[in-house]
């Protein structure tokens, strides 16, 4: 039977997920939508061709018979209360990054899944299917470099609109890094630190932009993620994990290598959506499949409870200039793989 779908938030990545679930994926289909701008939902039915009926917020989307799984990409600060709202129809929900914008907000989110007894969050952390890293994971795993010592990490983005502020650098951007190391390395942070380098004059006025974050691991591993999100000429996304006996580095997206004009060049991409596009289709099969099978098993509620808590860590970081330690409780057994 073909999954019923309901998307919750029309933008940019709500389209992008609708035109992979319609055009690229099995197994699904859209049957409702909505978006707090209506016309932006109709455009979006009309776009994609969906049969899908447009709803008038997103409680009555989720609450429709007619939909059996929920996909959340509305902005941040609604993410809650729309997952919440799934959890208590007893629907399996997919929430884009952050699961919710306060590390309370995650932890109730972690309480009312457990309460309901079985998973039915799966957290848009599409890092962890693309190939690049995966192959990187299985490097580290199979001992090719020795033991971590350190990683050297870059999220680079062209260049964000004047609404994008300094600790945005932290909850937007390197929210990924602190998903994707954790199950990279299979470790958690236990400190962060905030630097600041000379300012980029491509940043508005209130942006500290690039920034360097500092983060040790359980097991003293060190990490540097530069966050530069207006570099102007790509979005660019480095990881090098450096080891005992040898470097791994994640691989760079396939593009034809050119000898043209007396140069050799390869594209840069300038689109996050380019970048991770099998990665974001593997994730959203994930889901369906997972919803389908009655077992998901991708990023769970506590990998966006602990990502909130470190993010909040790194925040406080960036104010204080201090070394911040960072708790992360014990994960509950019931997310046990
Ligand atoms: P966007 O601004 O393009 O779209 C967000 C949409 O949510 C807008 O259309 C807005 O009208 C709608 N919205 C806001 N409040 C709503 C409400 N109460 N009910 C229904 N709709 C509402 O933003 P975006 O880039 O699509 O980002 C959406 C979310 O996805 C953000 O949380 C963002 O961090 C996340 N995101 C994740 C990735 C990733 O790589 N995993 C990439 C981009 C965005
Ligand atoms: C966006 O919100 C994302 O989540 C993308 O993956 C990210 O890399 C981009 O920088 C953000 O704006």
């Amino acid at each position: 039977m073909t999954l019923k779908i309901g998307v919750v938030g029309t933008g940019a990545i709500g389209q992008d997920h609708i035109r992979r679930i319609t055009q690229a994926l099995s197994g699904a289909e859209v049957v409702a939508v909505n978006d707090i701008n209506p016309q932006q939902a109709r455009d979006t039915v009309a776009k994609y061709g969906l049969h899908a009926e447009v709803h008038a917020d997103g409680e009555a989307l989720i609450a429709s018979r007619d939909v059996e799984a929920v996909l959340v990409t509305s902005w941040g600060p609604t993410h809650e209360l729309f997952v919440l709202a799934a959890l208590a129809a007893g629907k399996p929900v997919f929430c884009e990054k952050p699961l919710a914008t306060t590390a309370d907000g995650c932890r109730r989110i972690v309480d009312a899944e457990i309460a309901a007894g079985r998973r039915l969050v799966q957290v848009g952390f599409m890092r962890r299917y693309d190939v690049g890293y995966r192959d990187l994971k299985k490097t580290i795993e199979q001992n090719a470099i020795g033991t971590p010592l350190m990683v050297h990490g870059a999220h680079r983005n062209p260049a964000v609109g004047d609404g994008y502020k300094t600790d945005m650098a932290i909850t937007d951007t390197l929210i990924h890094e602190i998903d994707v190391l954790r199950w990279l390395l299979r470790d958690d942070y236990t400190s962060a630190q905030v630097i600041y380098p000379r300012k980029t004059r491509n940043a508005s006025g209130h942006l500290a932009d690039p920034q360097i974050i500092l983060l040790e691991t359980t097991t003293g591993i060190r990490i540097d993620v530069e966050v530069f999100v207006n570099c102007v000429y790509g979005y660019d996304i480095q990881c090098e994990v450096v080891g005992e006996t040898g470097i791994a580095r994640l691989p760079e997206p396939a593009r034809v290598l050119m000898r043209s004009g007396a140069k050799r060049s390869v594209e840069i991409l300038t689109d996050w959506k380019e970048r991770f596009i099998d990665a974001y289709d593997v994730e959203i099969q994930a889901f369906i499949d997972g919803v389908r099978t009655g077992e998901l098993t991708g990023p769970t509620a506590w990998d966006g409870y602990a990502a909130a808590l470190i993010a909040d860590a790194c925040v406080k970081a960036q104010r204080t200039g201090a070394i911040e330690p960072i708790a992360i409780p014990p994960r509950p057994s019931f997310y046990d793989a």
